[in-house]
């Protein structure tokens, strides 16, 4: 072996156990390829030597921004490093303190950062080239990961480089070394201070820099706290001690000053905690594991389904919260559904199960997820989702046999747990099915006729609709409405006459259709006052004989269709004018010839040589003479249309005869009434 070769192979050898970044960076700093790829050491590898400026100066590009989110990643970083000591079985225990001036410590009692003189750069050691260096190109590129920990490769430096202050202490071969850095640069040189005889590890000690985090920010002690209590949860081969400078827990719930944790239980251990004074559906925790924790292809999980609270999901790739959830959450999520409906069939419930979704079973699933694998793939904004694909496979595989165990093993609860879970389908189809009904109701009002000029006031208490006879009506009532409470729908021509047609011909006719449609009400059995979109509908005829027969059809109409409508007082006709009368600037409006003549009497002296005007429709009418005489609250009349209570007979009676379809009732009444009557009405 050439002389180069056995070098570099022994700072591998050197630097051969985790964190993986740390390895990288000194098998790079060795001018090596990172270990584990086959890459050729390109210029691209070089470039990730460089001093720790690009993270001072882009934070967000290597810890996803410089909030509080961003504040606690350093934390996680430092302790995954940790951590990874105590997976790889180099120490077991961890402690975590949270100073009074902000400073947090994280110490293991694993094998210590090298500290000997890095073989290329004789004058720093290693531990300085790992605190100095950056060394993976950044969170975003994932193939040059393989770590498991940390910012998922980004490494300590990051760390350092965002530290105002930060000082490593290394026991190591029976000796204590110490090294201090200000925003990633050394203050000291590294110092050996001396032989120790029953430490070992490593301890970093590190303040955020204000001016990267603003002067504000602090870490949270509830949030260390917790973050720190998981992992012991997550490994039960470490211990985790707490300490937190009691300044610092004023008015903090649930965190104490110091605190140990090993939790042997695992998971269970956790979700026992997480689900502690809640119902579940089942008396016992499905938990289990297969693997040895820490390896690759391990996988722990424990799972309840609490009966009156949501559940949540919190799953881990070798340590690391996956908040996003991916893969390894798809892999459970399979196993569950899977496990769940092939137990349904074995006890014949299969029809019933059918309907299950993943959604129906995690709804009210507590679980907690942990996964173990080689170089780990995260994605997302934050990188907090897992994508590597084996880890669903992994996972499925090793959750769906012990599932079928557990349904297996206790019938009574797996049956518990089957009912309450097709009950839940049950639930989410009843909802959906009352949505959707919800939704075409919502629809079918919202599909209003085009030729309806809506008001823009959605109650029917103050608004009106006015019918008006003819498309030219219909404009002027449009221009002389108030468009807040107002609406208009011209109807063209004659409507059919419902007291003399069939129900094909009412249900075919386009023009009671749009009517219907506008007042939202139903007609028949099926009116509904509360849906009247409209608190009075007017009947805004031409004042001559036309409008009046059309004004008759329309009563008819809702005599016949909607007499609730008329019953509870929403029909009204409008009194249009149908003379003009003006004399030097007097201007005066007459209903009818009487009106008129009574008019000319009063208002006007005698003699007086009145500009007499006949309307021959509303049409014609300007928007402001039929606003003024017609359709302004404050000066119209309106007449209310009413069923008198002792006449009810009398009225079906005179409907059926007037309207009906026997036209010789219809001639008699006529004849009856002939004062009334002028010829156009014969042709009835
Ligand atoms: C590089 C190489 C070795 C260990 C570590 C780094 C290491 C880093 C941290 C960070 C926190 N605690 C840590 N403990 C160890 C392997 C050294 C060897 O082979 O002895």
């Amino acid at each position: 072996m050439p002389k180069e070769a056995r070098k570099t192979q022994k700072s591998d050898d050197l630097f051969s156990g985790r964190p993986a970044a740390a390895k990288r960076a000194a098998a790079a700093a060795a001018g090596k390829p990172a270990p584990g790829g086959e890459a050729a050491y390109t210029a691209r590898d070089i470039e990730v030597l460089e001093g720790l400026e690009p993270v001072r100066r882009r934070p967000g590009m290597y810890i996803g921004g410089t909030d509080e989110k961003a504040l606690h990643h350093l934390f996680a970083e430092v302790i995954d490093n940790a951590m990874d000591e105590a997976l790889a079985g180099h120490a077991d225990w961890i402690e975590v303190t949270l100073e009074a001036d902000g400073s947090l410590t994280v110490a293991d009692n694993g094998r210590g950062i090298p500290v000997d003189p890095h073989p290329k750069f004789p004058d720093k050691s290693a531990l300085e080239v790992i605190m100095c260096t950056l060394h993976a190109g950044g969170k975003f590129d994932s193939k040059v990961y393989e770590t498991s920990g940390g910012l998922h490769g980004v490494g300590v430096s990051v760390v350092n480089a965002l530290s105002e202050h930060l000082e490593v202490e290394v026991a190591r071969g029976q000796r204590l070394y110490r090294q201090v850095f200000e925003r990633g640069k050394p203050k000291t040189g590294l110092e050996d201070l001396g032989r120790v005889a029953n430490r070992r590890g490593t301890k970093v000690r590190f303040r955020p820099d204000p001016q990267i985090f603003g002067p504000k920010a602090a870490f949270k002690p509830q949030r260390v706290f917790k973050m720190a209590r998981s992992k012991a949860y997550l490994f039960g081969g470490v211990e985790i001690r707490w300490s937190c400078a009691p300044e610092l827990l004023a008015g903090v719930d649930g965190v104490p000053e110091k605190e140990t944790f090993r939790f042997a239980g695992g998971l269970k251990d956790f979700l026992l905690a997480a689900t502690h004074g809640q119902t579940l559906v089942h008396p016992d925790i499905f938990s289990g594991r297969v693997g040895k924790v820490g390896s690759h292809g391990a996988v722990e999980w424990a799972i309840a389904w609490v009966a009156d609270a949501d559940g949540f999901v919190s799953s881990y790739c070798n340590t690391i919260p996956t908040s996003e959830g991916g893969t390894h959450e798809a892999g459970l999520r399979a196993a569950l559904l899977r496990g769940l409906k092939d137990h349904a069939e074995r006890v014949g419930q299969g029809k019933r199960a059918a309907a299950i979704t993943s959604e129906d079973l995690m709804a009210g699933a507590a679980a907690v997820l942990s996964v173990f694998i080689r170089e780990p793939e995260f994605q997302g904004q934050t990188k907090d989702r897992l994508a590597s694909a084996e880890a669903a496979r992994i996972v499925e595989q090793a959750m769906k046999d012990a599932f079928d165990h557990w349904l297996a093993g206790n019938p009574n609860q797996a049956n518990k747990l089957l009912d309450w879970v097709i009950d839940r389908a049950e639930e989410r189809l009843r909802r959906r099915a009352e949505k959707d009904i919800a939704r075409k109701s919502a629809v079918k009002k919202l599909r209003l006729p085009g030729k309806l000029a809506d008001c823009t006031n959605t109650a029917a208490e103050g608004s009106e609709l006015f019918i008006v006879e003819g498309d030219s009506a219909g404009g002027s009532a449009k221009q002389a409405r108030d468009r807040a409470t107002q609406a208009v729908l011209p109807l063209r021509g004659k409507i059919l006459n419902v007291a003399s047609a069939g129900r094909d011909k009412l249900a075919q006719n386009q023009q009671l259709a749009d009517l219907v449609q506008a007042l939202g009400c139903g007609t028949g059995v099926h009116y509904r006052d509360e849906d009247l979109r409209y608190g009075r509908v007017i009947i805004m005829t031409d004042a001559d004989v036309d409008g009046a027969h059309i004004a008759s059809l329309l009563i008819t109409f809702f005599y016949r269709q909607m007499p609730k409508l008329i019953e509870n007082g929403h029909l009204y006709l409008a009194v249009p004018p149908l003379y003009r009368l003006s004399h030097g600037g007097k201007v005066l409006y007459a209903r009818d010839d009487a009106h008129k003549d009574e008019l000319l009497r009063r208002e006007f002296p005698a003699n007086a040589k009145v500009e007499i005007g006949r309307f021959k429709g509303l049409g014609e009418m300007m928007p402001n003479q039929l606003r003024e005489t017609t359709m302004d609250p404050k000066k119209r009349t309106l007449l209310k249309v009413v069923l008198l209570a002792e006449d009810r007979e009398d009225t079906a009676d005179s409907v059926e005869r007037l309207m009906g379809t026997k036209a010789e009732a219809r001639f008699a009444f006529i004849q009856e009434h002939a004062e009334f009557a002028d010829e156009e009405m014969l042709d009835v």
